[in-house]
């Protein structure tokens, strides 16, 4: 009675685990009349992230995260992505460098969670 319990345990715990392995998260961003789709990312540390970025406007913007040394240049109507993995936890400013573009609210967070 007792041995199919456990081996059930067992079997879920294994899945539980295969479940955790890191997988990449996606997250798309448009980038369109002065603005970011999203002010705020979340995102887990220790976890692959795929940003893709899609200028919609008829002039260049760029995706900068000086933490993560990321400094994108997206030319008009240009789609960009760029995978990273964050390891620390904390909040991120990621913001448009083209000039006046960060004043005018390109800016915006990444929230990375333990
Ligand atoms: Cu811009």
């Amino acid at each position: 009675m007792l041995r199919p319990f456990l081996t059930s345990l067992i079997l879920f715990l294994l899945l539980l685990a295969a479940c955790a392995e890191p997988q990449t998260s996606r997250v798309t961003l448009t980038l369109q009349e002065m603005g970011f789709s999203q002010n705020e990312i979340e995102v887990s540390a220790n976890q692959p992230v795929t940003l893709r970025l899609n200028n919609k406007d008829g002039y260049a913007h760029a995706f900068d995260l000086d933490e993560f040394d990321i400094h994108l240049q997206l030319a008009a109507a240009e789609t960009a992505e760029i995978t990273f993995t964050p390891t620390d936890s904390g909040t991120f400013t990621f913001y448009c460098s083209s000039p006046g573009h960060q004043a005018a609210g390109m800016a915006g967070s990444l929230v990375v969670v333990p």
